[in-house]
């Protein structure tokens, strides 16, 4: 962070003392997400600088569960975790108790400075997406503003710009996703030679680090990072059983998944969810009618 400009996060609406705080904390909090398979784990060895997470080409999901790796970059302390596939809509028959999901929640609490949302250059598909969108759904919208979107196979670029690819790519979610993410996206060849593998990670810390100064230095939360602090002094299977519990309360039930299935909950239903009901009504009166009239 070089010559930091304290004046200007003294401004900041996070405030000073949080600042201060973070920055004498130095710890930094990196969250690997994406689809399964698109080197997450490996981007993490990289930004470690070591082979520490299990990474390999396969056909089936190679990293089981959430760990974490902590190294030493300029003066922070930065700790990666990696995760497995906690953002496909597979999760919900994987991990039906929420557990691994609250693995990650209290391997990240409280609470990440920065979420890479990893992806392959060239091979943005439906399947991304979905992680994104599972990436959301299980933090909360607001983690866009705290994303970096990192494309591994940085090889593939021949020297090419990034972002003059991400400029020009026909893949229009690809361009929705990067300007969703403020257009923070740098790439990684996790196969090159160290020197370059250390410029590669000292430009995804340039990303971070402004993130960290835009926001403060405060790391991102929300009700559940807010729940985890507070279980201190339980067990960690207690704890783990809380926040799993939380996570479970919070997810879109069925009713909410299914547009129609709203309309049970009527009791409660709100003034559109009324202009629902007798719209589907009206459909209904009126496919009765035509069937009459035939
Ligand atoms: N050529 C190339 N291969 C990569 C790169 N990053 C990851 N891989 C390979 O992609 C495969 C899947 O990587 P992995 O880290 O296990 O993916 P994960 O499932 O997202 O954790 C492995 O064979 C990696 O060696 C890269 O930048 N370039
Ligand atoms: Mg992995």
């Amino acid at each position: 962070m070089g010559g930091r400009k304290v004046a200007r996060d003294e401004e900041n609406a996070y405030g000073f003392q949080e600042f201060r705080s973070a920055l004498q904390e130095r710890r930094l909090r990196l969250l690997l997400a994406g689809r399964s398979g698109t080197g997450k784990s490996a981007t993490g060895n990289s930004i470690l600088q070591r082979k520490h997470f299990l990474s390999r080409l396969a056909t089936t999901a190679v990293t089981r569960a959430c760990a974490t790796g902590s190294c030493c970059w300029a003066s922070w302390d930065v700790e990666v975790l990696d995760t497995p596939d906690l953002f496909s809509p597979e999760v919900a028959q994987a991990d039906p108790g929420f557990k691994e999901r609250g693995r990650c929640y209290l391997l990240s609490a409280p609470g990440p400075h920065a979420v890479l949302l990893v992806t392959q250059l060239g091979r943005f598909t439906a399947q991304d997406l979905q992680a994104w969108r599972g990436v959301k759904a299980l933090f909360g919208a607001g983690i866009a503003a705290r994303a970096v979107v990192v494309f591994t196979r940085r090889e593939d670029l021949d020297g090419g710009s990034l972002q003059q690819y991400v400029r020009d790519t026909d893949n229009r979610a690809l361009r929705e996703l990067v300007a969703e993410c403020g257009g923070r996206c740098c790439a990684f060849d996790n196969r090159a030679a160290d020197g370059e593998r250390e410029a590669q990670v000292r430009e995804l810390m340039g990303l971070v680090e402004e993130l960290v100064r835009d926001h403060g230095g405060a790391p991102y939360t929300n009700d559940v990072y807010h729940l985890a602090q507070t279980l201190g002094g339980l067990s960690p299977e207690e704890r783990l059983r809380r926040v799993a519990e939380r996570l479970a309360a919070r997810a879109p039930s069925w009713s909410e998944r299914w547009p129609l299935a709203g309309l049970w909950r009527w009791p409660k239903a709100a003034p559109e969810t009324w202009c629902k009901l007798g719209l589907v009504a009206l459909l209904g009166a009126l496919f009765l009618l035509y069937l009459l009239c035939r």
